[in-house]
């Protein structure tokens, strides 16, 4: 097994995760503001930006885009998701092999489980299988931490984001990706939690540069060992100019104010 520091997803202990599954997970409407990212290429451009150690995408992205980004892009394959149009209890198809995505070059693997749902004890089980053939290749897996389900009426509580990053950890994930639980404090019990597993925040719906950096500067002042963001990023009208900021917050640990002022 390869140490997650040795993984090309990591920069200096921290990621900085660029996610593009949103036509997936939530439909077109995400590109409604912002026509032309509709096209999976002007993303993977914009992850060909020095602070990105990763951009994630779904199989049919991977296989249509990456192979003109191998050299400049790190491949993070999300092996699970689901429409927007489901409109079951939670839950995500596996819609991806693991020896496949090894196949197609990836470098992590991406794999949704949602925590408190119906469906729970099946994707643990996906899970299960993916993790394993996962450590096969040597590759780091990433998991999308997100307690929801009937039971849970609050998925961004400090004790559910504490319990979400646990379940990375006991369940074998190299990092989780939570979302924000709404205070510093809460975040760094989130990382405590989470033992030796490094922790990323989730992005979000895009706001403003500030409020967006600010943020991210308090999750990585807990102990959050970077992003994995979307909207906030390629929704931009100027994403490298966000990126420039976010390296400097992820990577130097400077101030959303510094960062802003550069
Ligand atoms: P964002 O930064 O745009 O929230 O993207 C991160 C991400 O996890 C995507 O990978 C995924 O499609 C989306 O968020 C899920 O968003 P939601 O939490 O609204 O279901």
């Amino acid at each position: 097994m390869i140490p997650i520091d040795d993984s090309p997803i990591v920069r200096d202990d921290k990621s900085l995760i660029l996610a593009m599954d949103h036509g997936l997970e939530h439909g077109p409407v995400d590109f409604e503001a912002v026509p032309e990212k509709l096209d999976p290429a002007t993303v993977f451009e914009t992850a060909t930006h020095d602070a990105v150690s990763a951009m994630a995408v779904q199989k049919g992205i991977a296989e249509g885009y990456y192979p003109s980004y191998e050299d400049d892009v790190n491949l993070l394959l999300k092996v699970n998701g689901t429409s927007n149009l489901w409109m079951g209890e939670y839950d995500s198809a596996v819609n991806c092999s693991v020896d496949y995505a090894a196949e197609i070059g990836a470098d992590a693997i991406g794999f949704t489980l949602y925590g408190g749902s119906n469906h729970e004890v099946e994707m643990a089980e996906e899970f299960r299988d993916v993790q394993e053939a996962a450590r096969e290749h040597d590759l780091p897996v990433v998991m999308w931490s997100y307690p929801r389900g009937q039971g849970l009426k609050n998925d961004t509580k400090p004790s559910t984001i504490s319990y979400a990053t646990r379940l990375g950890l006991e369940l074998g994930a190299d990092i989780a990706k939570v979302k924000y639980p709404g205070s510093s404090e809460a975040m760094a019990h989130a990382c405590k939690a989470a033992g030796d597993m490094k922790v990323v925040m989730s992005g979000g719906s895009k706001t403003s540069d500030y409020e967006f950096l600010s943020t991210v500067e308090a999750a990585v002042r807990a102990g959050a060992k970077g992003l994995a963001v979307g909207r906030n990023v390629w929704q931009r009208e100027n994403p490298t100019q966000i990126l420039d900021a976010l390296e400097k917050v992820i990577y130097d640990e400077a101030t959303a104010d510094a960062a802003l002022e550069a």
